[in-house]
């Protein structure tokens, strides 16, 4: 079960070129191997500093990193929340994943025909929006009037939903994305429950011109709606990226330098995919393999051993622990193990972020 984000956005915004960017990049880790599962679902390795620098400190034969599902989702349009453009088909796709990449054309091109005829991020995003919102009203509708019905009959349940439906209702038909709302532990349950579009964490990407990159024409418009909703900008040349995901990684590394640049945008978008759903990333190193996981921030140490294998959760004894930080200062294993810098930690442990752990188990 992996984490998927789904890359929206009007059509010809650059969605295609970004994933099949994404999709031929693989060669950015060498030991993992990208997959298509579909031909618009792919997954890619989580560029991962950590997972280097302990890959060069252990020099295992083998380095996994962890993964993140990208779903190429066809163009959203005016409508679409009416079925316009095999609408509800799209929405459909929406609703099953974990975050979105909202891909905005901040890019000029005479051959490529934008929908809406002119250039404009700002109204661009809010068509996407409203249509997302539109199919989060219709949800909310039935629900509604459901949680109403019961609440008449006495329904105690349903008269304690009937404030935090009204309130999610309120701020959707204010043109807001439900994300920026917040209730009490049952209300949140009850949101989540609701599996609405707009609740989902969303980060911009805004597919730009070299030009563009100077000269910053529409890029601020995407920057100001993006720091409204707290939410995180991309910038990203998807022609660019397209052509440099076709290279060997030293003609890519040649190509980074003459730009003047550290890594692919698309490092960055997968990092901010990543970030936004808020995981963390341990690390285990078993015989030859090194190997970055993956789970949601609050797993308990022995749920996240299962991630390794059940047998690791079911018979869980202690992990002993130590985090990349301290790892990285006392430079090796050996070196870590003499100064006692690992812990040994119990079935309460709350596996943070960079954590190595060695699982101890029996069954
Ligand atoms: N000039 C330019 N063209 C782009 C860029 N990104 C995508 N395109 C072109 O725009 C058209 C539509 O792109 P596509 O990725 O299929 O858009 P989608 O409908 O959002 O999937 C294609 O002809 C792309 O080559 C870009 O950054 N610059
Ligand atoms: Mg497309």
């Amino acid at each position: 079960m992996g984490f998927v984000c789904g890359i929206i956005g009007l059509p010809n915004a650059g969605k295609s070129t970004i994933f099949n960017a994404l999709s031929s990049a693989k060669a950015q880790v060498a030991s993992y191997p990208f997959c298509t599962i579909h031909p618009h679902q792919g997954i890619v390795p989580v560029p991962d500093e950590r997972l280097e620098k302990l890959a060069g400190t252990l020099k295992p034969e083998k380095v996994t990193p962890t993964i993140l599902e990208f779903w190429d989702i066809a163009g959203l349009v005016k409508g679409a929340s009416q079925g316009e453009g095999l609408g509800n088909q799209f929405l459909g796709h929406i609703r099953n994943v974990d975050a979105l990449a909202h891909v905005v054309r901040c890019f000029e091109a005479e051959s490529v025909t934008h929908v809406y005829s002119t250039l404009d991020p700002r109204r661009d995003i809010e068509i996407v929006q409203t249509e997302l919102i539109l199919a989060d009203l219709q949800t909310l509708e039935k629900r509604v009037s459901k949680a109403a019905h019961q609440a008449k009959v006495g329904d105690k349940k349903a008269v304690a939903e009937t404030p935090v439906l009204q309130a999610i209702n309120d701020r959707l038909a204010k043109g807001l994305p439900a994300a920026g709302l917040s209730f009490s532990e049952e209300g949140q349950k009850l949101l989540r429950s609701l599996e609405l579009l707009t609740a989902k964490p969303v980060f911009y990407v805004a597919n730009v011109s070299e030009k563009e990159l100077k000269e910053r024409r529409w890029i601020p418009g995407v920057e100001e709606v993006a720091t409204r909703e707290k939410a995180p900008v991309v910038i990203i040349c998807g022609d660019l990226e397209a052509e440099m995901a076709e290279l060997s990684p030293a003609e890519r590394d040649e190509f980074l330098r003459e730009m003047g640049l550290r890594e692919p945008a698309l490092n960055q978008l997968i990092r901010v995919g990543y970030g936004l759903l808020d995981l963390i990333t341990f690390y285990t190193t078993v015989g030859p393999e090194l190997r970055a996981w993956t789970v949601p921030r609050g797993t308990h140490a022995p749920q996240a051993a299962g991630k390794i294998h059940t047998d690791m959760e079911r018979g869980f004894i202690r992990a002993e622990v130590i985090s990349f930080e301290e790892f990285a200062r006392a430079g090796s294993a050996a070196a870590a193990r003499e100064k006692g810098l690992i812990r040994v930690e119990g079935k309460e442990y709350i596996v943070q972020d960079g954590d190595i752990l060695y699982v101890r188990f029996h069954v």
